[in-house]
């Protein structure tokens, strides 16, 4: 059992306590030590064999006991026996928003209700109001919470699934009889958000793979356990406390259907449809099974030999979604998709100066460690005030203090950037004097996010063709599941930024991916240059790059199409060539 697997454990058993009823004390011990064992540096068995389990700080006697019996034996009775004595149902209705264990235990002892749908009969009846502490609202609250949860509530966004994802593949890793896994669906296609998990394993003995799964950590429910598909509910912690919820299937195929399982499940259904039309144009039959003709099945090891067996080139994932990838693949005329790899430096970072968490030398030297060249700075301008915006005087300030590190970094370049504000009218929040004293300005909205769409699309156009604007930052403003993008005609947006060179930000943050696949594919067809930002507010951040690179895919670009694929000293010069072009 590894360290995430544990981690998942203590958390659950956390939340079981407090559904129980039990003290905020010794409920936090175990939430403590699930962020604790998540963070601890090496290899749990290592640590335990060594006896260090204890200096570990957050892990108490008791927890150590615990996670010793965990880690040893691979399975802990008192835990065990606590999933037992807590409903399911109660675990789930901690998904809706404001609903804590204390609300929960309330609702169970008092109305005896433990399922979601119980719940909404309860609200919808008007008992849930009733109760001591709750009232209307709360029950109008709980009401749309429940609303929520059925909707949107269970998407959850691309990073976290993947997470949840990782979890469940490493802990189904320990099954014997394994031959091949894989996780398909709009995971595999890099999808910003994602419904469930589809997990597709190959084995000659799916029983023992089939009883891991439905009894992994976290699993709170299993809606269905059979020989070839099991499907459950899986409820994991974050290590800052976030809980995601998640549905995931798995499917047991024997090695020969793989690729065609695999091929199927990774959808999307659009891509998987056209692909069977193709099939059936050259008098096959396509399925999850088998592509066939009369009598006799094509034998294919992997999807290559698939897509080969219709005159396909691969195709990437990320391109099924039935825009033009088969005639493409067809053609030969796929893109050679920019990769994690070629990317050599991140622009648009967050310090201490506005809102970050780390200084501008901790930063620098985080990016240094990922392997880049170059990072870039971009903490927020004097008129956001949230977020403490430079003002000019610390604008220079924060210059010389880049002038020192840059002597310190020798060979790593540090670009002094700032992230900008376009005020209302799509003015800029720096005078021009000021703005010349940077490598280059990165600009983006963070107010007025209401204005009309005409005034919004002149407002974003007129600073996409500010000579000093290098690049515009945060496409749309929106958060994924939280909140739309504002109205914008991204159209005229893309049109200007190819008309005056400005580049459009991929924003990285998986929270939001402001630009999303359709939108670059289309910056791409205008021939405007793109740029991943990881938009960081820490140094942990700086791996956010990578989401960006998956939109980037999604959106058909090469390398070529992306400006931090280029070099430290070739980007070096490329923003002095636009100082110039700028006065
Ligand atoms: P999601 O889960 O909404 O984020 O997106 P997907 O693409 O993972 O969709 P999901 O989980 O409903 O199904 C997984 C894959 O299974 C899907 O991408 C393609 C395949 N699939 C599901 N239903 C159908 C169908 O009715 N026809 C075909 N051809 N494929 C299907
Ligand atoms: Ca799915
Ligand atoms: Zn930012």
């Amino acid at each position: 059992m590894d360290k995430d697997q544990v981690s998942a454990i203590l958390a659950e058993i956390g939340t079981l306590l407090e559904l129980q009823g039990e003290s905020g004390f010794r409920t936090n011990a175990y939430h403590n030590g699930a962020r604790a064992v998540q963070q601890l540096e090496g290899d749990l068995g290592e640590v335990i064999r060594r006896g260090e389990l204890g200096d570990v700080p957050g892990i108490g006697a008791t927890l150590r006991e615990k996670i010793t019996t965990l880690v040893t034996t691979g399975s802990l009775p008192f835990y065990d026996k606590l999933k037992e004595e807590i409903p399911a149902g109660l675990v789930e209705m901690l998904r809706i928003p404001g609903l804590g264990p204390k609300k929960v235990k309330a609702i169970h002892e008092s109305l005896e209700i433990d399922t979601l749908e119980k719940l909404r009969i309860a609200c919808e009846s008007g008992q849930v109001a009733k109760l001591k502490g709750f009232g209307a609202k709360t029950q109008e609250k709980i009401l749309e919470g429940l609303k929520f949860v059925s909707e949107v509530g269970n998407r959850v966004r691309l990073d976290q699934a993947m997470w949840v994802a990782d979890g469940i593949v490493a802990g189904l890793r320990e099954a014997s009889g394994i031959i091949r896994m894989e996780v398909c669906g709009s995971i595999r296609r890099r999808k910003e958000t994602c419904k469930d998990i589809d997990l597709l394993v190959s084995s000659d003995t799916p029983g023992p793979i089939m009883e891991r799964f439905v009894s992994l950590p976290g699993v709170i429910t299993v809606t269905g356990h059979g020989p070839t598909k099991s499907s459950v509910v899986v409820q994991r912690v974050t290590a800052s406390g976030t809980r995601i919820t998640m549905n995931a299937d798995l499917r047991v195929v024997p090695d020969v259907h793989f690729p065609f399982a695999q091929h199927y499940f990774t959808g999307s259904k659009e891509h998987g449809i056209a692909m069977r039309l193709r099939a059936i144009k050259h008098d096959l039959k396509l399925n999850e099974y088998e592509l066939a003709g009369e009598g006799h099945s094509i034998p294919c090891k992997t999807e290559a030999d698939l897509f080969r067996a219709l005159g396909l080139d691969f195709i990437p994932p990320e391109l099924r979604e039935d825009t033009g990838e088969m005639d493409a693949a067809e053609r030969h005329t796929l893109p050679k998709l920019v990769e994690v790899g070629d990317i050599r430096g991140v622009f648009h970072n967050h310090t201490v100066y506005s809102d970050g968490a780390n200084t501008v030398e901790e930063m620098a030297r985080a990016a240094q460690a990922l392997g880049f060249e170059y990072f870039g700075l971009g903490d927020h301008s004097q008129s956001l005030t949230v977020a403490n915006g430079l003002t000019p005087d610390r604008v220079r300030a924060q210059q010389k203090e880049v002038d020192a590190v840059r002597k310190k970094m020798k060979g790593f370049h540090i670009f002094k950037g700032t992230e900008c504000d376009i005020l209302e009218d799509g003015s800029l929040d720096y005078d021009d004097d000021l703005l010349a004293t940077f490598d280059y300005v990165v600009a983006s909205v963070h107010s007025f996010f209401n204005q009309p769409r005409e005034e919004m699309t002149a407002r974003i156009v007129r600073a996409v063709r500010h000579p000093r604007v290098t690049m515009l930052g945060h496409a749309t403003g929106r958060l994924l599941l939280k909140r739309n993008r504002y109205h914008v005609d991204l159209d005229a947006v893309l049109q200007a930024a190819a008309d005056c060179g400005t580049m459009i930000e991929i924003n990285a943050d998986p929270h939001r991916l402001d630009l999303d696949w359709v939108h670059c594919k289309r910056a791409k067809a205008l021939g405007v240059l793109l740029v991943i930002n990881p938009d960081a507010h820490s140094t942990g951040g700086l791996a956010n790059f990578r989401f960006g690179v998956d939109v980037a895919r999604r959106g058909w670009l090469e390398k070529r199409h992306v400006f931090n694929t280029m070099s430290g000293d070739a980007v070096a010069k490329e923003f002095a060539k636009r100082s110039k072009r700028g006065t």
